[in-house]
């Protein structure tokens, strides 16, 4: 065994990816992300001891959330990058416990103290092995090593969120607080129950998380509204931005003004569109290609440079090696890397402008458009039709299908609900997942489309606060009373903490596909399944049939 992860939906066997990740993951990474985790324990421990909002509690809540970001599925593969993440942590660990050591008991967990010879502290060999030894593996008891990797995927996805909450100057205490009693209740004994309750507390806390980045995107560009996004391309060059990160979609368009150059969204930046701010740009020209794992043949026809602002990355192909670049958390070895602003700076695309100016324009690979932009504040604003529309008996069901998209085949299951969940149905979604279905002509309800995209995988909060409202106006005890059924996509752990922020605020039911966490252990497994009703997605037909019936869960 090479290494060891199963952190996705698309592990190898369904089991962990051992000889080299699916996704490109080679076992040197795995290791260093494995040391990146054991050294983010190790600060959380005594970091949970500084006082909330103090200048190293924050310190550590921003190392904590850059350094999970980067151990995601497709976020980063650059090994050096990992390398300096580690000695930075260590450093931070080594300040933290000089000062709050005295406050922790008992015997310390070796994260709190490990540290790489003197003079080894870039050697690529030493750290690795250190890593294989660290990993997911070194849990012996499957339940406690499949609760605390729940717990951990749930904190990666909270940090990712805090991360891009912090881009735009929002932070929360209780985020980063929970972040570290997360990680490091992770390096302690517990039971299975207890941490089991700590799997619903991550929950609580992924609710916190995308809240505040609602907040921030909200109070930073305005409310997301009904808008129309074009796929077709102009005859200008243009640049291709992807990934999650809106600030650097912003500082893009910024610098592009007048220049001749358009830029295009793709994958989950297609929601920029949606926010009243990024209207004003002219050249922000339309969303180009599909959901993330298309990359490939989308990058080589879009003809000019490409930004990657988090994940997904998948492997870079010659196509078009020399004209993409990562910023942010994202890396890729031997692709150029746009640097961090300075303090109150701006990034610095020039190099990516430059070329583009140099390029020919985007090859068209379709000519339609894509219509989204019901996040909580818009679909408040159409919340009388709605609710006269399930009222009247137009809307019999609201279909939650947010999520991810993924290579795998079975995932032409999402397509095919789409497609044939009957024509009194609306579909709620967030998300990549939306790719299966988003550009598929299913009609509208009385005006009101049949699929309403609220943004983002993190707009899924808007979704969870839709269904909580249309509660109120129906005046439902149970959430779970209200004509909704889920039938979740996931790929890596952002999903994971959609999933526990939905179980959190009381969901039940939750369809879960294309197949079920390889690292849910058979008990974790039966414990999800007999308390929250989470079942896999199983046949099209039989499913939308059961999903239909009175009874969600069929
Ligand atoms: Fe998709 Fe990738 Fe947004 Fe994920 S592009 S898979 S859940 O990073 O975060 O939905
Ligand atoms: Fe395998 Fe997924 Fe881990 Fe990549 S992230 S190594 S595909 S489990």
């Amino acid at each position: 065994m090479n290494m060891f992860c199963y952190q996705c939906q698309e592990t190898a066997g369904n089991t962990g990816c051992t000889k080299a990740g699916v996704c490109g993951k080679q076992p040197e990474t795995s290791a260093l992300q494995d040391l990146l985790i054991f050294v983010s324990k190790g600060v959380s421990i005594p970091g949970s001891r500084a006082v909330e909002g103090s200048d190293d509690f924050m310190a550590a809540g921003r190392y904590l959330t850059g350094a999970l970001f980067a151990t995601i599925t497709n976020a980063n593969f650059d090994d050096k990058r990992f390398i300096e993440l580690i000695n930075e942590g260590i450093v931070l660990r080594d300040m933290l416990m000089g000062k709050y050591s005295g406050e922790l008991e008992g015997k310390l967990h070796e994260a709190a103290a490990w540290s790489p010879a003197p003079g080894m502290e870039s050697d690529a060999n030493v750290l690795e092995a250190k890593g294989l030894e660290v990993g997911v593996l070194s849990t012996g008891n499957e339940d406690i090593r499949s609760l605390r990797e729940l717990v951990i995927y749930g904190l990666k996805g909270i940090a990712a969120y805090a991360h891009h909450a912090w881009i735009l100057g929002y932070e929360s205490d209780e985020v980063y607080s929970f972040i570290m009693k997360g990680l490091a209740a992770t390096t302690q004994e517990h039971s299975a129950d207890e941490l089991t309750a700590l799997v619903l507390e991550t929950g609580k806390c992924a609710v916190d998380a995308m809240a505040l980045l609602d907040k921030a995107n909200t109070d930073t560009y305005g409310n997301p509204e009904i808008s129309t996004v074009k796929t077709g391309v102009r005859g200008n060059p243009g640049i291709l931005v992807s990934g999650h990160d809106l600030k650097d979609l912003e500082e893009l368009l910024e610098q592009t003004a007048g220049t001749g150059v358009d830029i295009y969204t793709h994958g989950e930046m297609l929601p920029a569109h949606y926010y009243p701010s990024f209207k004003k740009y002219g050249h922000l020209a339309g969303n180009y290609g599909g959901a993330w794992y298309k990359q490939n043949k989308e990058f080589d026809s879009f003809n000019g440079p490409i930004l990657m602002t988090t994940n997904c990355i998948t492997p870079v192909r010659d196509g078009y090696r020399d004209r993409i670049f990562t910023t942010g958390m994202t890396g890729y070895p031997g692709i150029k890397h746009i640097p961090d602003r300075a303090d109150g700076g701006k990034k610095d695309f020039s190099e990516i402008i430059e070329i583009a100016k140099n390029s020919s324009a985007p090859e068209q690979i379709e000519d339609g458009q894509i219509v989204g932009g019901f996040a909580h504040a818009q679909v408040a604003a159409l919340a009388g039709d709605i609710v006269e529309a399930v009222k009247s008996g137009a809307i019999k069901k609201f279909v939650v299908m947010a999520g991810c998209d993924g290579r795998q085949k079975g995932r032409s299951y999402f397509t095919e609900v789409a497609e044939n969940l009957p024509k009194d149905t609306v579909i709620l979604t967030a998300g990549c997942a939306k790719y299966r279905y988003n550009k598929l002509d299913l009609g509208d309800i009385g005006g009101i489309p049949r699929v309403l995209d609220a943004g983002q995988c993190n707009d899924s909060y808007s979704l969870a606060l839709t269904a909580l409202k249309l509660k109120e106006a129906f005046e439902l005890e149970d959430v779970n009373d209200l004509p909704l059924a889920f039938d979740i996509a996931w790929y890596e752990q952002k999903a994971v903490t959609v999933l526990l922020a939905l179980l959190h605020l009381g969901f039940k039911n939750i369809r879960l596909g294309p197949t079920l966490p390889a690292f849910l252990s058979p008990n974790v497994a039966k414990i999800l399944v007999d308390t929250f009703g989470i079942m896999p997605t199983g046949d099209a037909a039989d499913d939308i049939a059961s999903m239909m019936g009175s009874n969600p869960a069929g």
